[in-house]
């Protein structure tokens, strides 16, 4: 099978990309990402040299260069490329849609006039907005997206459905809640924390703290869309969780525990603007209809997660970059 992955040199495709190499060793593997400051290729490093491994440096906006690589005998793509950081939506709107709406027009269109036999349309449990103290998201949910970020997915996941239904192109969509793991950005929750506590500086917590997020670890999100690919019912989305819902000082606090640090470092900011209150999903479909299981319990994989972070100061070290300095500056400011 030839496997177009986008994206994949980012946070959650870099660990799909190693993961498919290793469940299925004789799949051909093209890697196309744009290299934002989201992209790193250390993140593939261990499968430098792997003729089954092939990256292309190119944007998903780039009409020409997407029809080209579709043409290449393509059978299924799967679209992780995005800008992924709600921060950032909110400070820069426009990148989002650009990369996240009109990106997965393009490559639709690509896939259409390929005939490529899957599209697989990696999306997010914000797209339903935010639940109350009680229910969980299904995929019957009605789409009620809070951010610009989950706007422009929200944007992307509509036209993934209406090229299935005008075109009859075979697509997925998945719809995951918040993964950790190794290779995150250090600009999300978990490893911004454990960077910030680890140089003992204030952990900034937004509003009371008391948000929920509904945590997986990033392996048992890849193991999801992998059935998704084989088994997944054309025109159908699946929601993808793992029932980990922990309030945002929960997770703050077991990473201060986990690194000997004090809860002093806690240091209550101004709120995220739209920020959803709560996020939860029911993962049923996913697991009666593919069989899919999560391996990782929260309380094995955040203890790993910190673990790599410690093991791999170098990675997180450099991509704190001048452009991450700038735009941790321009946040931390609008939270203060
Ligand atoms: P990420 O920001 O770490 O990685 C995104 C990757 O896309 C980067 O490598 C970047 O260089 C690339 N990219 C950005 N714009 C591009 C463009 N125009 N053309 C080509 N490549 C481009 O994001 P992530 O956390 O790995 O998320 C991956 C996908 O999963 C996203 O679609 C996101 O919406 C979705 N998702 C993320 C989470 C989460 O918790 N992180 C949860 C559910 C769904
Ligand atoms: O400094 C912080 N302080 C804080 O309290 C940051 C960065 C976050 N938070 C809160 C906001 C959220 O309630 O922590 C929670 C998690 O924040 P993020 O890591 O920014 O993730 P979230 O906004 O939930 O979105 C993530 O999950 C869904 C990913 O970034 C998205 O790409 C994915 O779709």
């Amino acid at each position: 099978m030839k496997l177009l992955v986008t994206g994949g040199a980012g946070f959650i495709g870099s660990n799909f990309v190693l993961y498919m190499l290793r469940q299925h060793p004789d799949y051909q593997i093209v890697n196309v990402d744009a290299l934002t400051y989201a992209g790193n290729l250390e993140n593939l490093k261990s499968v430098e040299g792997n003729p089954n491994h092939t990256f292309v440096k190119a944007d998903i906006t780039d009409t020409k260069a997407m029809e080209e690589l579709m043409g290449q005998d393509v059978d299924v793509i799967v679209n992780f490329a995005a800008e992924s950081h709600v921060d950032r939506s909110i400070l820069e709107p426009d990148i989002f849609v650009k990369t996240n709406v009109l990106g997965t027009q393009v490559l639709l269109e690509a896939a259409r006039k390929h005939n490529v036999e899957k599209f697989v349309q990696v999306s997010t449990d914000e797209v339903y907005g935010s639940l109350g103290e009680t229910g969980l998201f299904t995929e019957e949910t009605p789409l009620q997206p809070n951010s610009p970020y989950s706007a422009s997915k929200a944007g992307g996941d509509l036209l993934v459905r209406a090229y299935h239904e005008t075109f009859g192109l075979p697509v997925n969509v998945t719809r995951c809640s918040n993964n950790y793991g190794p290779y995150q950005f250090p600009e999300k929750l978990i490893p911004l924390m454990i960077s910030k506590a680890l140089a003992g500086e204030a952990l900034p917590v937004y509003g009371d703290g008391l948000n929920i997020r509904d945590w997986l670890y990033v392996e048992d999100h890849c193991s999801a869309i992998d059935l998704v690919i084989h088994n997944g019912r054309n025109g159908e989305v699946y929601n993808i969780g793992g029932n980990n819902e922990r309030t945002n000082l929960h997770i703050v606090r077991t990473i201060l525990e986990q690194l000997g640090k004090p809860e002093s470092l806690i240091k209550y900011v101004q709120d995220r603007p739209g920020h959803d209150r709560r996020y939860g999903i029911d993962p049923t479909k996913t697991t009666q209809e593919l069989g899919w299981k999560p391996k990782h319990s929260f309380e094995t994989g955040i203890q790993e997660t910190i673990r790599w972070y410690l093991d791999n100061k170098d990675w997180w070290t450099r991509i704190q970059s001048e452009t991450y300095q700038d735009y941790y500056a321009k946040q931390y400011g609008a939270r203060l």
